[in-house]
């Protein structure tokens, strides 16, 4: 696996050096809106140490980044009054990730609407 890059867009939001809306935020986790919103309410959980991605994560950080998934989904969720809701995540470049710090899309769904591209 790649080493983690400290200089990926993800770091520089946790540093402040990017800014970013922030969702919710405690001592080990950020929640902040995704700037190409595939939905409505699409926002992104991120653990506040380093971790490329899932392949790399520890069990303490999967335990504390599943938690406030888990917590803020339900919160948007009701927030835009959605009938579910798809939680996404990539690992690699050919997996589909294109910032590389461990992150899960929340993604508020409609009955009938499609993710936007
Ligand atoms: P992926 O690694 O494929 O899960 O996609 C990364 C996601 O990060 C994508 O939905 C767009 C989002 N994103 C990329 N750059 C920024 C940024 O500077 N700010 C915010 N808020 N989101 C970003």
């Amino acid at each position: 696996m790649a080493e983690y890059d400290p200089d990926n867009i993800f770091a520089k939001i946790l540093r402040g050096e990017i800014p970013s809306t922030k969702v919710y935020e405690d001592d080990d986790t950020l929640v902040f809106m995704d700037i190409m919103p595939r939905a409505d309410g699409h926002c992104l959980v991120i653990p506040k140490t380093p971790c490329r991605n899932l392949l790399d994560a520890s069990t303490e950080q999967l335990a504390s980044v599943i938690a406030v998934t888990q917590k803020v989904a339900r919160a948007v969720k009701e927030a835009f009054d959605a009938g579910g809701v798809t939680i996404q995540q990539f690992n690699e470049a050919v997996g589909g990730q294109e910032v590389f710090h461990l992150h899960f899309h929340i993604l508020p769904r409609h009955s009938g609407v499609a993710l936007r591209a």
